[in-house]
């Protein structure tokens, strides 16, 4: 297949590029580099250096011989993607390209502001360039689990059939996400449910939990093409801080109450879920919905399995409740329904095999690079100017 990745530079978007690169597919890597200016106007560094994705492509072919296409652009100049499909003509488009953190969405209005014109607008785009070079292109989108929230009922996968006043229908699950970024989430879901509907279009929205994780098996291939990976407060996520401050001797940072719960998967998980869906393509007309996660756990429940793993390898790991900056249910019903993947043949990687050996031990290699101070850096829900 043709695969267009964007968002090819980041956390998960360049390991999705050497996996179907690596499978014998086509692959063509698009980014802007927008987290890498993120990083640099908050002055955060991911844990283990990092090459240009220029330089990453190159060594991806000098270990495996395949030829990662790149094109650096920006999405939100329609220009750019009418190029890009025009010349590259995918089968298939994996979209990461948005910018992936709800506390840089609510530092200020600025940092909203940026959230939502990127990844809303840079969608839309997107959308467009569908429906005017390739109609039968697969659209893959990822999308949150946080754009459910966390309600009082079980969250269908995307869709809830309802009975009103006696009669019946099947409506977009109702949403109530957190944050300004997960709200974009929510916006990019009914831009593209309507733009499936009305121009006919394949799409796939893939609604992930919190992803965890360093390594997959082409990281592994040479130190060169590591992925970025962020222990921070700002694009740090909630397992990957616990088991970079186990390592550093920082109290793990539960906000809150601590039983906040979420669905979680491997980054090795990520990859074989964007797979499953692009092999097996939705019927055109209406947006399919994944929930893309493999295992629940409350904060406190990641928090005690990073100690006991960091105990296991003989660190001195404690657990501290912090006051909370976000404005969320620190106790709350969870129970999401994800059938969808392992009904296409997902085989889940547990947390709990992965968490010493992919993480802690590699983390520890690094330690020299935790920067402590970047682990609370004190955005608040509260609203700011
Ligand atoms: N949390 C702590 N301590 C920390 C960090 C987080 O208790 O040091 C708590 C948060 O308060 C929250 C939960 O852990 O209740 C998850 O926080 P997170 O930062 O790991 O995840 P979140 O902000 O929801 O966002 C991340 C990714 C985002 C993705 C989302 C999936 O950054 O791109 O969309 O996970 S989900 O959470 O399912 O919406």
């Amino acid at each position: 297949m043709r695969i267009l990745v964007l968002g090819a530079d980041g956390y998960l978007g360049w390991p999705t590029c050497m996996y179907f690169a690596n499978r014998g597919h086509e692959v063509m890597a698009v980014d802007n580099f927008n987290k890498r200016k993120y990083e640099l106007e908050i002055g955060v560094t991911p844990l283990v250096e990092i090459e240009t994705l220029h330089r990453r492509i190159d060594i991806f072919k000098e270990v495996t011989g395949k030829q990662i296409h790149l094109r650096v652009g920006d999405l939100c100049n329609h220009r750019v993607i009418y190029k890009i499909f025009d010349e590259f003509k995918p089968d298939a488009v994996v979209h990461y390209a948005e910018q992936p953190s709800a506390p840089y969405s609510m530092r200020d209005r600025a940092s909203a502001y940026e959230t939502q014109y990127n990844n809303v607008l840079g969608n839309l785009n997107v959308l467009f360039a569908i429906q005017q070079y390739n109609p039968d292109c697969h659209l893959i989108k990822l999308g949150t689990m946080g754009e459910y929230g966390t309600p009082n009922i079980d969250i269908e996968e995307g869709y809830l059939e309802i009975e009103h006043k006696g009669r019946k229908d099947t409506v977009p699950f109702p949403k109530t996400p957190g944050s300004f970024y997960h709200l974009t989430k929510v916006h990019d879901s009914n831009n593209i449910m309507f733009a499936t509907r009305i121009w006919g279009l394949k799409s796939t929205d893939l609604n992930q939990g919190v992803v965890y994780g360093i390594e997959t098996d082409e990281t592994k291939l040479h130190k060169g093409l590591a992925t970025s990976f962020h222990y921070d407060e700002i694009f740090g996520t909630a397992l990957n801080r616990f088991c970079v401050q186990a390592v550093a001797g920082h109290p793990l940072t539960l906000y809150g109450k601590g039983k906040q719960t979420r669905g979680y998967l491997n980054i090795i998980d990520t990859l074989q879920c964007v797979e499953l869906a692009a092999l097996n393509p939705p019927d055109a007309g209406k947006m399919r919905v994944f929930n893309q996660f493999t295992e629940v756990f409350s904060v406190t429940e990641l928090a005690e399995l990073a100690a006991k793993s960091g105990k296991e390898l003989g660190l001195d790991v404690t657990i501290e409740h912090f006051e909370n900056p976000r404005i969320e249910m620190e106790e709350h019903y969870y129970n999401p329904v994800h059938t969808g993947l392992p009904e296409l043949g997902l085989k889940p990687h547990s947390l709990s095999d992965t968490l010493v050996d992919s993480m802690i031990k590699i983390i520890k290699e690094n330690e020299e690079r935790i920067r402590k101070e970047l682990i609370l850096i004190g955005v608040k829900w509260k609203g700011g100017k």
